[in-house]
């Protein structure tokens, strides 16, 4: 090894210089300038260089893409922004619908809408520290995703540094986008795989989340993944420019690649043009797309418009009409839910629909049956849109055969055969067995078991199953009873696969409130009302204490319906049915007397932080206008590390509108409601005088 010298310092930097140049023009822009023998020459050139002086060495060379070493688990990301969703719409009517709220909420007669292909990938999020790529992770539940770096940086279009130095690239910049597989990647991976005698994907999206999964970065470098850069995140050191066309155009001035296919339309009329042409398009586009996505390009106008229950009120996604095809179905059965219900689902004659093989379809419920007239032995038209559950769109009666026959719901409950009963304002014949019937003992434990939930490593459905039928497990909180002796028992069970079983649940014994209130199963409690739910109370015994009060007010006939249930809609996004779900389970003796068993068991939390008992705990506050010196995002974070809420919108449930300069219709919505307005200088106060 000889010395690095200044020269072989400026060869490495040229060397990396040429090769990004190079990568973007062939991953990038598709306009490749060099061979490819010259690009493998440069290639070598650079790695024997850095091979003879570490020193050299450097982690947003380009022959650093593949490195590091296969994880055992992806660490947990906190976004610094929420990864929203999109809500969707089907129809003109539906797109002419979006439209009048954004113009009317804006108060403008017009608008200008970014009309952009949506993707059928996995969306993503890269962080850009000073412009170099430091960290990706998947969008999870749009709070805490998967930490996968190391898989994303084998992905040739993600650049590891901006083609941009010096001042204008920001301290922090996060880029959201969708990775995907062109249709070219996906037969090539597939016809490998078939050669090797393994599985086959189904469709580019089953393996692109399948490559992007992997624990080894060699596996997913492998993968012909590709990538398109959609919006901006959270950024620190970066202001913003007037629109979304603008934003893109500085991302690829960045090297990020951004679809060539994007439009700037206007009105409802721009959008469904654009939506017609791409529709047109589709099925010679290189990759699936499942719809196209238009977002309002006047970026303040998206701060006044905000978010409504996790997606932004700016941006719709217009999803291209479901798949059909037809086929036999060759009988209905009944599916018993972890809450009881008896679900009908049809099972048909395998037909290959929307990109995936498909021989089970819901019915939904029974009330849909007799709706549609569906019977045995009819041949059916079956839907499929995107990764939405396939259904019976519609019975073809022409082709209905002599011995087609209804369907009954069974009198007794086809797992344990107790009684099924249908009350009167229920959709859903359930069985009224609870936890002693297997199937919603099965049920609630793959619900609370789940990775989302408590996450138990290894517990799957076959193992849960195995343990109700042997009568090991009655109730989630026999699982933390569970020993080595036990389950090495079981079919399939070595001594070393249950010491992995029992380290997996003794692991999940920390966890955190929202994970185990999800965990839970409240009936129409989800992750994020958990998560709602952990944050407004912080601790579980304020929760059981207000459902202990809204409950004592159910009887109370002066209480009117609007005023029911008052403590648990205090909590955002939670309505009277909501909060009566809420109410009655946190009360039903049998299901305080589980959670008691399961914190016996020795499950527990972090008491609550700054969330709980923060000066701003339990305040929701909405955002206007701009705040001197400090940003929106910046802003928000210190009002939640101090344990308030943000929210987008303006409504009953708002404690304080923080407004800065040039608030507008959120101000006067405000006052309108007697919501109380405070500025930056309030805020600190609230603060006592910290942050
Ligand atoms: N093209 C595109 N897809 N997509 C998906 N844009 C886009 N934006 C998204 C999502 C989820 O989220 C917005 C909320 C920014």
């Amino acid at each position: 090894m000889t010395r690095v010298t200044r020269s072989h310092q400026q060869r490495a930097a040229e060397l990396r210089r040429q090769l990004e140049e190079h990568n973007h023009r062939y991953y990038v822009l598709d306009a490749p300038s060099i061979p490819d023998a010259e690009y493998d020459r440069l290639f070598r050139e650079l790695q024997a260089l850095e091979a003879q002086h570490p020193e050299l060495a450097s982690a947003d060379s380009p022959t650093q893409r593949v490195g590091g070493v296969a994880l055992a688990a992806f660490a947990p990301v906190r976004h610094r922004l929420p990864m929203q969703s999109l809500n969707n719409c089907f129809s003109a009517e539906e797109l002419d619908e979006f439209d009048r709220r954004v113009r009317e909420g804006l108060g403008i007669e017009e608008a200008e809408y970014v009309a952009e292909p949506k993707l059928d990938g996995l969306a993503v999020s890269l962080v850009y520290e000073r412009g170099c790529f430091v960290q990706g992770a998947t969008r999870g539940d749009g709070e805490t995703g998967e930490d996968i770096t190391a898989n994303l940086r084998t992905i040739r279009q993600i650049p590891l540094a901006f083609r941009e130095s010096g001042n204008s690239v920001p301290e922090l910049f996060e880029v959201r986008g969708e990775v995907y597989l062109p249709h070219k990647g996906f037969e090539k991976m597939n016809a490998e795989a078939a050669a090797r005698g393994e599985k086959v994907f189904v469709n580019p999206r089953n393996a692109a989340a399948g490559s992007l999964r992997q624990l080894d970065p060699k596996m997913t470098a492998s993968r012909p993944l590709a990538f398109y850069a959609y919006q901006h995140g959270f950024h620190r050191g970066w202001t913003p420019p007037r629109t979304h066309a603008d934003v893109l155009a500085q991302l690829r001035a960045w090297g990020l690649p951004v679809s060539t296919l994007i439009e700037t339309v206007r009105g409802a009329a721009g959008c469904l043009d654009y939506y017609r042409r791409m529709q047109a398009r589709r099925a010679k586009l290189p990759f699936d797309i499942d719809g196209v996505v238009y977002k309002l390009n006047d970026l303040a106008g998206r701060e006044e418009l905000g978010s409504v229950s996790r997606a932004p009120r700016w941006a719709v996604a217009h999803k291209f009409p479901a798949e059909e095809a037809v086929t036999v179905l060759e009988n209905i059965e009944f599916q018993v839910s972890r809450t009881g219900a008896l679900n009908p689902v049809a099972r048909l004659k395998p037909v290959f629909v929307g990109g995936a093989n498909v021989s089970n379809a819901t019915l939904h419920n029974m009330d849909e049956v007799a709706r549609k007239d569906v019977r045995i032995g009819d041949t059916v038209v079956v839907r499929r849109a995107g990764d939405v559950i396939p259904e019976i769109k519609e019975v073809l009666p022409d082709r209905r055969p002599p011995h087609a026959r209804h369907v009954q719901v069974p009198a007794h409950c086809p797992v344990c055969g107790a009684r099924v009963e249908r009350e009167a304002d229920d959709v859903n014949p359930r069985c009224t067995n609870g936890m002693s019937c297997p199937a919603q003992l099965l049920g609630a434990l793959l619900h609370f078991v789940q990775r989302r939930a408590m996450d138990i490593d290894g517990l799957g459905e076959k193992l849960l199953a195995q343990l109700i039928e042997q009568g090991l497990v009655r109730t989630p909180a026999d699982i933390y009873k569970l020993g080595v002796e036990q389950l090495a028992g079981l079919e399939r069970m070595g001594e070393k696969s249950a010491a992995n079983v029992v380290a997996g649940i003794e692991k999940s014994k920390d966890t955190r409130l929202e994970r185990f209130l999800y965990a839970l199963g409240v009936p129409s409690v989800g992750e994020a009302t958990a998560r709602d739910l952990a944050r407004h109370f912080g601790t579980l015994e304020e929760l059981i204490g207000a459902a202990a009060r809204d409950a004592a007010g159910e009887g109370d006939d002066s209480i009117k319906a609007k005023d029911r249930y008052a403590e648990l809609r205090k909590v955002p996004d939670v309505g009277p049915v909501v909060a009566a779900h809420i109410c009655h389970f946190f009360t039903e003796p049998q299901n305080l007397e589980a959670i008691q068993a399961l914190r016996d068991a020795g499950i527990r939390w972090p008491a609550p932080k700054a969330a709980a008992g923060g000066a701003l705990s339990g305040k929701t506050f909405v955002i206007t206008g701009t705040l001197p010196g400090l940003g929106r995002d910046e802003a928000s974070a210190l009002i939640e590390s101090h344990g308030g809420k943000v929210s987008g919108s303006v409504s009953s449930k708002t404690d304080y509108l923080l407004a800065g300069e040039a608030a507008g219709s959120k101000l006067a919505k405000a006052e309108k409601l007697g919501v109380a307005v405070i500025d930056l200088a309030g805020l600190r106060e609230m603060l006592g005088g910290s942050g």
